[in-house]
């Protein structure tokens, strides 16, 4: 079976919102063309508490972009967004939520952030995603949400590791670009790793 997840479509990484990626609600229609083409949908869901170490405010003297230290690995240090229960964390109220399974929520665990909607930064917590999908009997995954060039290139690259054949849809996504090209880098990281790169029309 093959599976659709949709990473992070939450209002503090589309364009108003804390972290917002540049044209992020562009790919609110792709995605919600391509959710009556799958028997399987999950989400994932940028889920921190107030206090969580990735955000700069909760450093004094350090700044948003600022690199740290944060559950035993790099960390950049972000605006404070998708804090629980807050409307940043919620997901876009035009993205089509009916036939979702079950949502995946990560960066709980103030201590150590998590790109990856299946394991923590440092490979610690597991979010239990892997499992479920695999006990769904799920052997290809597609990929699509936000941000391109962190949880949806992490989430590809643990699909493609736990055994995924695993498939980015390029019009799905959209990158933060903290550098000009990063979505590109994000995109060849993606390709050399395994994954396909298709647009939602070849699906
Ligand atoms: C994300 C930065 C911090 C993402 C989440 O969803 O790509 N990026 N937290
Ligand atoms: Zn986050």
């Amino acid at each position: 079976m093959k599976a659709l997840v949709i990473v992070d479509v939450q209002y503090d990484f589309l364009p108003g919102g804390a972290l917002a990626v540049k044209d992020g609600d562009k790919i609110i229609p792709v995605i919600n063309s391509l959710q009556p083409k799958f028997d399987l949908i999950v989400a994932t869901q940028d889920w921190h508490p107030a206090d969580h170490g990735s955000f700069a405010s909760n450093h004094p003297g350090k700044n948003v972009g600022d690199i740290t230290q944060l559950g035993g690995v790099d960390q950049i240090l972000w605006p404070v967004h998708c804090v629980q229960e807050s409307r940043g964390a919620e997901f876009h109220a035009d993205l089509g939520t009916s036939n979702w399974t079950k949502v995946f929520r990560k960066g709980t665990d103030k201590e150590v952030d998590s790109y990856s909607g299946f394991y923590d930064n440092n490979r610690q917590q597991d979010t239990g995603l892997a499992d479920f999908l695999k006990n769904k009997g799920v052997y290809e995954v597609v990929i699509v949400g936000l941000a391109a060039d962190y949880c949806v290139k992490f989430t590809v690259l643990d699909a493609i590791q736990e055994g995924f054949e695993t498939t980015l849809v390029k019009d799905a996504t959209m990158a933060v670009n903290i550098q000009e090209g990063d979505f590109d880098k994000a995109l060849q990281e993606m390709h050399q790793a395994g994954a396909q790169i298709i647009l939602s029309d070849n699906l």
